[in-house]
């Protein structure tokens, strides 16, 4: 069977890994998750316990989550060196660097923004609180990854890889939060432009939106939420 990576909308930070299934070309189908919705259902909790998006069922129909296990396994099927580099090269080492930040401080400096906006029993002052510190740790993770923007085109090098997927489905927090105007960091303005210009990226966001894009013919179609937890959950 096609692997089925189980995304999230809206505004899911798997929309990049979405665009990296374009670019590696092999057939794969998707399913839809509302994370506002069915993820929060007990029974979402058979494909992550955690209750979160990205998920993946393999061909064997495992379920794989955690975004960097998943990069690490569409990295391991990329024999053509499409969304990622020759193992041990120096490229290789870059794109795993840029994962990580990405994926680790760059994603989590975001929590406090979404923690004050999803507050179930609304607090004013603790929410303006953590905005304020959001903020601040977005601004401050936004500095550094400038300074870690080279001069290639892409994150590394001349093509998209799976670093700039699993930027690119964060980065747009930045707008919807509105913490910042993105020309204040002009290299990383100029690469979201250029990644979100990618057809890949811009049938990941149409996807996403409910929408029916023609992708690369690698899409397979979308399996029901409660059929892969029929058949592929714990
Ligand atoms: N460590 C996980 C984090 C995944 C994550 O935080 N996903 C978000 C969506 S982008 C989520 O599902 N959040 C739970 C929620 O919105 O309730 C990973 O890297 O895959």
């Amino acid at each position: 069977m096609e692997p089925i990576l189980v995304y999230g909308f809206p505004l899911g930070s798997s929309m990049g890994l979405v665009a990296a299934l374009e670019w590696l070309g092999q057939p794969y189908r998707l399913c839809r998750v509302d994370m506002l919705g069915e993820m929060r259902e007990p029974s979402y909790a058979r494909i992550n316990a955690r209750h979160e998006t990205p998920a993946l069922i393999t061909e064997e129909g495992r379920a794989l989550t955690e975004t960097m296990a998943i990069a690490a396994w569409l990295e391991a099927r990329d024999s053509e060196g499409r969304i990622s580099f020759e193992p041990r090269s120096a490229e290789a080492d870059r794109m795993h660097q840029l994962m990580g930040f990405v994926n680790t401080g760059f994603t989590g400096a975001f929590v406090p923004l979404w923690a004050a906006l999803e507050m179930a029993q609304p607090d004013p002052a603790l929410q303006e609180t953590l905005r304020r510190f959001g903020a601040e740790l977005v601004i401050d993770r936004h500095d550094k990854l400038e300074a870690m923007i080279g001069e290639t085109p892409f994150l590394v090098g001349e093509r998209p890889s799976l670093a700039d997927g699993v930027l690119i489905g964060v980065a747009r927090w930045l707008e919807f939060h509105g913490v910042a105007d993105l020309e204040r960091w002009p290299k990383l303005a100029e690469l979201r432009r250029r990644i979100e210009a990618d057809p890949a990226v811009i049938f990941a966001t149409a996807i996403e939106n409910g929408e029916q894009p023609v992708g690369s013919g690698a899409f397979k179609g979308h399996v029901p939420l409660a059929e892969v937890i029929e058949r592929f959950g714990a």
